[in-house]
């Protein structure tokens, strides 16, 4: 399955070529960070993990997406037979469709909430709640209700991750529609979810508000659940459980990668443009000659195909185990499979790292984080690891 993924993602590169000016070329690869870590592995035999997340404040287990359409549970580190919840007939499984995304509510433990993302057997994207069922560590198959459901043109970029954020809302994440260069032009166009980050108050099963303080509330030709734009397939966004801040890493054309951050003190990117396709990343993309800029929010860091060819986006450290590590967000390549991290100062990156003891040898399709903060990698081959000291 990985060799489906990655021909996906290599084919898109070859058929759609680019223009591009205004190059700002290669940054130096990172020096190896020094603090000692490693991976342990917590399961493997799993059909292409692609997500893994826990409940607010449960501690003893490990809830992990299956691309093919299950959500499998690691309990006090032993994997369940069985699943969560299978998906597996409403979803369809080429290249970057699938079970993309899950996320738990806020307010889990007493209203049993959960949402999962998934591109439908028509390759349209859904986005519905479940219900955990009497037993802890069964959903109730059931109960799936719609809360939003959008057209995908093309098979590719369909985003597909969910997370509440620190103000309680639910922000799901949607690539431009697919194919390539955004034909379109859905990335700016406000008309449209595709190419954005949404914003939405879940209130109850299958029940969504937009809320009255989202950006375009009011205005004219533009979809009130839109909080930011320009992404081109956000693949993994985050929010530092301590600071709120949001780290959003968007998959580039065939030139460049990116991770955009924005601090909780400017509301988590309200309204941002982060600028596709006029811009890939640092450079410009329409026109090839150069581009207009304004109003765009550029990366806080980008790299060439040189250095990798699809990026995948992390968190920032919050555990326990690593205390030197707090506050450092980790990301990874899905074709070069390495891990690499910096920190985000006054809205500045600094300590740029490749950590050699991270890299999982395999594709790197996600990262996790548990109820405790510690951080995991998952490969496409179907094994999960913890970040751990060594
Ligand atoms: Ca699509
Ligand atoms: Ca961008």
């Amino acid at each position: 399955m990985s060799q489906v993924l990655l021909r996906s993602i290599v084919t898109t590169l070859i058929v759609t070529g680019h223009g591009c000016g205004g190059d700002t070329g290669s940054a130096p690869f990172p020096a190896a960070g020094s603090v000692p870590v490693g991976l342990v592995r917590v399961a493997t035999g799993l059909s292409f993990p692609l997500f893994l997340t826990a409940p607010p404040g449960d501690s003893a287990r490990l809830f992990i997406v299956e691309k093919t359409g299950k959500i499998r549970i690691v309990k006090d580190g032993v994997l369940l037979p069985g699943s969560f919840l299978d998906v597996s007939a409403a979803v369809s499984n080429g290249g970057e469709q699938g079970l993309l995304g899950m996320a738990f509510h806020p307010a889990y433990r007493t209203n049993g909430l959960f949402v999962v993302s998934y591109t439908n057997t028509s390759g349209d994207t859904r986005i519905s709640t479940f219900r955990v069922s009497s037993n802890p560590d069964k959903a109730d198959p059931a109960s799936e209700q719609a809360i939003l459901s959008q057209p995908q043109p093309f098979a590719n970029h369909n985003g597909g991750m969910v997370a509440f954020g620190p103000d309680g809302n639910l922000y799901i994440g949607l690539g431009d529609g697919g194919s390539g260069g955004d034909p379109s032009g859905n990335g700016q166009n406000l008309n449209t979810r595709l190419a954005k980050l949404l914003r939405v108050e879940v209130t109850g099963p299958g029940s969504i508000t937009i809320p009255t303080d989202n950006p375009f509330v009011g205005t004219s030709g533009a979809l009130g659940e839109i909080w930011s734009r320009g992404l081109r397939n956000p693949w993994r966004f985050s929010f530092d459980r301590s600071t709120g801040d949001l780290y959003i890493a968007d998959v580039g054309q065939d030139r460049r990668e990116e991770v955009d951050a924005v601090t909780g003190a400017t509301r988590f990117g309200r309204g941002l443009n982060f600028g596709w396709n006029r811009m890939e990343g640092t450079s410009c993309f329409q026109p090839a000659t150069g581009c207009d800029t304004t109003g765009l929010t550029r990366p806080v860091i980008d790299y060439d195909h040189s250095q990798g060819c699809s990026v995948t986006g992390g968190y920032v450290y919050r555990g326990r185990a690593l205390p030197t590590l707090r506050g450092t967000y980790f990301y990874g390549d899905y074709c070069q499979g390495w891990v690499r991290s910096f920190r985000l100062q006054a809205s500045s990156v600094t300590d740029q790292l490749v950590w050699p003891t991270l890299a999982p040898n395999g594709a790197i399709t996600s990262f996790g984080e548990d109820a405790a903060g510690e951080l995991y990698v998952l490969v496409s081959g179907g094994s999960v690891y913890r970040i751990v000291p060594k």
